[in-house]
C-alpha cells in the first residue's frame, strides 16, 4: 500500500462527486479470462502479438487471426462475471456521476450491471465488414481448441469483403467519441481508479496523467506494480475481486 490507505480512500470515494475508473484486463483475471502480459498465463506468452492482433497480421493470415478471435469469444462467453465486476456496477449508482472506461472487449461490466461502458478497445462481440463495415449479427462462437484453429473469416453479404473482428489493433486509431468522452472524464473527475492494466498501452494509460494533472485523486489497484504506481495518490495492492469490495463496504458500511 502506498500514500492513503484503503479506508483513506474509501471516505474520498464517499464524498466524491465524480470518479472515473479505467479497467484493464486484471478485471477479467478472476473471471478465468486470461491477461495479455502475465508472465506464465497471459496471452502473450502464449502467442506472440506482432502475429495476431494488428491488422497486418490479419492480412497476412485473415483465418488464424479470426480462429484466435472466435476462441477469445468462445472464452468469454462461457466466464461470467466476479466480484469486481459487480462492484463497479454498484458503484455506478453510489455516485454522483461516473464514468467507466475499459479497455477489455469482452461484455463481462455490461452483464454484471454496468450501465454505461466506454470500450476505448472496441468489443469481441461486434465484427464488421473489412470494406462496408456492415456489422455481423454476434452468433454462437465456433467451438475451437485452447488457442484456436484456423479459421476462414465469414464474407459480407454486401460487398463480399471480409468481417474481422471489433476490437482495435496496434497502429489502429481509438473509437473517436470514446476516446473524447474517456479524456472529457478523467479531466473533469475528483477520483480517478485504475484498476487492473499495465498502463503499458497508450494512449489509454496517459489518462490517469490526465486526472492527476487536472487535480483528481488518482488510485491503482492492482496485485503487482506498475510503472505508474509512484504518480498515483494511493495503491491498493491485491486482486481486484477483494479490494473493490473491501473499498465499497468501507465506503458505504
Ligand atoms: C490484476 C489481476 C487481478 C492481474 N486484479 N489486476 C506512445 C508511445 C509508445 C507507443 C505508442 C504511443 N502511442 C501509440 C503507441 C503504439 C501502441 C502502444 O501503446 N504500444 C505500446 C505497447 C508501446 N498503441 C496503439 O497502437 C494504439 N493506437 C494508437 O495509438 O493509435 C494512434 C494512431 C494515430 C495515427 C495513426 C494511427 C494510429 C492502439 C492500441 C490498441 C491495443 N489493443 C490491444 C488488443 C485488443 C484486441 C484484443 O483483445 O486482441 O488491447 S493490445 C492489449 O493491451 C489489449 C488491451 O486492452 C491492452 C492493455 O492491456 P491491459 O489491460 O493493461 O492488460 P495487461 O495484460 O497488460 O495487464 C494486466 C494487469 O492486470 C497487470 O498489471 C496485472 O498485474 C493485473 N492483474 N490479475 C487486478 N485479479
Ligand atoms: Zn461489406
Amino acid at each position: 500500500m502506498r500514500g492513503m490507505d484503503l479506508s483513506e480512500v474509501a471516505a474520498r470515494l464517499r464524498a466524491a462527486r465524480h470518479v472515473a475508473c479505467l479497467t484493464g484486463a486484471g478485471v477479467s483475471a478472476e473471471s478465468g479470462i486470461p491477461t495479455f502480459r502475465d508472465p506464465q498465463t497471459g496471452l502473450w506468452a502464449r502467442f506472440d502479438p506482432q502475429a495476431l492482433a494488428t491488422p497486418q497480421a490479419f492480412a497476412a493470415e485473415p483465418a488464424w487471426v479470426w480462429g484466435w478471435y472466435e476462441w477469445r469469444r468462445s472464452l468469454v462467453a462461457r466466464a461470467a462475471p466476479n466480484p469486481a465486476h459487480r462492484a463497479l456496477a454498484l458503484l455506478e449508482a453510489r455516485v454522483p456521476r461516473f464514468t467507466l472506461i475499459t479497455q477489455n472487449v469482452d461484455d463481462l461490466h455490461e452483464r454484471a450491471g454496468s450501465r454505461r461502458v466506454l470500450h476505448l478497445h472496441g468489443r469481441l462481440a461486434e465484427s464488421h465488414c473489412e470494406q462496408c463495415a456492415r456489422r455481423l449479427e454476434p452468433g454462437t462462437p465456433a467451438t475451437l481448441p485452447e488457442g484456436g484453429a484456423p479459421l476462414e473469416p465469414p464474407r459480407c453479404p454486401g460487398c463480399g469483403g471480409r468481417y474481422r473482428p471489433g476490437v482495435v489493433w496496434f497502429g489502429e486509431a481509438l473509437p473517436q467519441a470514446e476516446w473524447q468522452a474517456a479524456a472529457d472524464a478523467a479531466g473533469a473527475c475528483d477520483l480517478f481508479l485504475c484498476i487492473g492494466t499495465s498502463s503499458l498501452v497508450q494512449p489509454a494509460a496517459s489518462l490517469s496523467e490526465v486526472a492527476s494533472r487536472a487535480g483528481a485523486l488518482t488510485v491503482q489497484v492492482n496485485p503487482a506494480s506498475t510503472g505508474l504506481d509512484a504518480r498515483m495518490s494511493a495503491v491498493l495492492r491485491g486482486p481486484a475481486g477483494q479490494i473493490l469490495p473491501q473499498l465499497l463496504a468501507a465506503a458505504w458500511p
